[in-house]
Formats: structure tokens, C-alpha cells, sequence
């Protein structure tokens, strides 16, 4: 392997899309996707609630205007964190039945080291330093919904984009869209979890300069890993998709024999088509939260690139690498 220096551009063919190299370079993954924001979506429970959707204006502002290591305090309203409580409690109180071991070992560091419980919403800054002392990933406000290939390409750097506005009071059980719920109860106990976190890493790496085609495969295994998995565990099926763990109406009902069931086997699940409105209609299962690391990185590992990349945990960057 010989090292590409950095004033020459000799990544083989030109068509390589543009990627982030340095952690830094993050600020420029900002392409949002709307179609579930309350200005847009006519379906939103907030979009004919003006003081919600000025709310969010609000935070979203906060967000674009992060810049590397910098987070604000969020005061959260009264009614914003009423929300929270519900979700909060509803969820604690089927955690122990139906989320894997290491999200349950994750919740539970939270609430005994970082002030999580029903009372008030966790602060970025706080987990932020908490997740970067249990596994060095740390969190980065973002406005909304983020395109694939900017979130992936910011996993690359055990970095993960986190919105900070919280869905709305009239629809608490489930949200389309992405929201602190959804970081602060579904992603963040996962994180904190060494082997899960190298995993997202992993296939935040995978996704660097990739073509359009193998975004959309990793996106989707990702959204039925990370967002929707589901496992076995000491002869049961539990979830640790973060999708689900955020969400009291399809935790439930993911686990209820409902839904259709197939085996977490990347080549199938990668072109599975999905839909993010609401209930998925097949989840994938793992044999076990192992087995699922070990075939998504053979499976990472088959992505063609004229290169190859490795990341400087030192430096917060990438050396980009000609193939042997
Ligand atoms: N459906 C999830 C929830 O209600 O928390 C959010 C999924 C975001 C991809
Ligand atoms: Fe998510």
C-alpha cells in the first residue's frame, strides 16, 4: 500500500464523489432531506401548528450553526419536556422484555452516569462526553433528516449527527422523521457499546467515495440494522435497531409475530426495498448481534473502490490509501 500524498490528487478515476478527510471537513455534510419536515409534509401532526414549526425553525438554526465543538445548552419548554416524559416512561417500562443485553447495559450507565431519566431531556453536550469516553464517539447537532451519504461519511469518523428538536406532543408513539427521542433513546445507549460502535464505523468508512448504488445498499442495510434489527438472544428475539427502540408502537409490534421475519443476510437485505412512513413491513434477524457484525463486514469489505481508506483516530482524519 503506498500512501497517496496529500497535494496530489491521484485517486484513479475522476468520478469519485467528494468525501470528507479530515473531521473538520464534516461542516460541509449538511444536505438535508425534507419530505418528512413539518414545513413540507402535510402529513406532519405539526405542520398546521405554527408555534411548533417556528420552533423548529429555531433549532434548526442552532444546528447550521454548529461549527466543530461547540454545543449550546437547549432549554426545552414545559409541553417539549412532557413529551419526553411520555416517551420516556412508556418505553422504560418494555425495555427489559423486548431490547437486546447491550442496549439495556448502555440505558442503564446512562441514567446512573449521565442524568438520563423521565424528567428532562438529556443535553448533547453531556452524552456527547459521555459517549466519547465509553467508545470516542461524539454527537454534532443537525437540522433534520440528513442525506445518506453525508450521515454515513460522518459514522466514518465516529461521529454521529443528532437532531435536537423533539417530535410533536400530538403523535408521541411514533415519528417518521428522526428526533431527540429518537438519538437520545434509540441510538445513544447503542453507541456506547464498544463493538457496536466499531461497527457504525465500519460502515461509515465503507460508504467513503462510494458510488450512488452502493450508498443506497448501505443505506438500506443500515436502516435494517442499526434502525430496525432485530436478534436472537438466549433463545429469543430481541431488538436492537434504534427505529424501534424509539418508537412504543413499533417496538411492540415488531415483536409481536406480526410482521414478516427473514434472516439478516446482507446481499438480500441490501436491495429489500423499504419504506420510512410507517411500520416496516419485514424486519431481518440476526442469529445473534455478532453474527450480524461479522456479515455486514465481509460484506463491506466486497465494496469495489480504486482506494482504500484509514482513519487516524490521532489526528481525526483519513489516510487515503492506492490499492496493492
Ligand atoms: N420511527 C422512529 C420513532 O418513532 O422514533 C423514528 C425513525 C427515524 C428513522
Ligand atoms: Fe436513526
Amino acid at each position: 500500500l503506498k500512501r497517496v500524498a496529500d497535494d496530489v490528487r491521484t485517486i484513479p478515476e475522476e468520478k469519485v464523489p467528494w468525501f470528507p478527510r479530515k473531521i473538520r471537513d464534516l461542516d460541509k455534510c449538511n444536505l438535508l432531506i425534507t419530505k418528512y419536515d413539518p414545513d413540507m409534509d402535510q402529513d406532519h401532526p405539526g405542520f398546521s401548528d405554527p408555534e411548533y414549526r417556528k420552533r423548529r425553525c429555531f433549532i434548526a438554526e442552532l444546528a447550521a450553526n454548529y461549527r466543530h465543538y461547540s454545543h449550546v445548552v437547549m432549554e426545552y419548554t414545559p409541553e417539549e419536556v412532557a413529551t419526553w416524559r411520555e416517551v420516556y416512561r412508556t418505553l422504560r417500562t418494555i425495555y427489559p422484555d423486548l431490547a437486546c443485553r447491550q442496549f439495556l447495559g448502555g440505558l442503564q450507565q446512562l441514567e446512573r452516569e449521565c442524568g438520563y431519566g423521565e424528567d428532562s431531556i438529556p443535553q448533547l453536550r453531556e452524552v456527547s462526553a459521555f459517549l466519547k469516553e465509553k467508545t470516542g464517539f461524539q454527537l454534532r447537532p443537525v437540522a433534520g433528516l440528513l442525506s445518506a451519504r453525508d450521515f454515513l461519511a460522518s459514522l466514518a469518523f465516529r461521529v454521529f449527527q443528532c437532531t435536537q428538536y423533539i417530535r410533536h406532543a400530538s403523535a408521541p408513539m411514533h415519528s417518521p422523521e428522526p428526533d431527540c427521542c429518537h438519538e437520545l433513546l434509540g441510538h445513544i445507549p447503542m453507541l456506547a457499546d464498544k463493538e457496536f460502535a466499531q461497527f457504525s464505523q465500519e460502515i461509515g468508512l465503507a460508504s467513503l467515495g462510494a458510488s450512488d448504488e452502493d450508498i443506497e445498499r448501505l443505506s438500506t442495510l443500515y436502516w435494517f440494522t442499526v434502525e430496525f434489527g432485530l436478534c436472537k438472544q438466549n433463545g429469543t428475539v430481541k431488538a436492537y435497531g434504534a427505529g424501534l427502540l424509539s418508537s412504543y408502537g413499533e417496538l411492540i409490534y415488531a415483536l409481536s409475530n406480526e410482521p414478516e421475519y427473514k434472516p439478516f443476510n446482507p446481499e438480500e437485505t441490501a436491495i429489500q426495498p423499504y419504506q420510512d412512513q410507517t411500520f416496516q413491513p419485514v424486519y431481518f434477524v440476526s442469529e445473534s448481534f455478532e453474527d450480524a457484525k461479522i456479515k455486514m463486514r465481509r460484506y463491506s469489505s466486497s465494496i469495489q473502490r480504486p482506494f482504500s481508506v484509514r482513519y487516524d483516530p490521532f489526528t481525526c482524519s483519513l489516510e487515503v490509501l492506492d490499492q496493492p
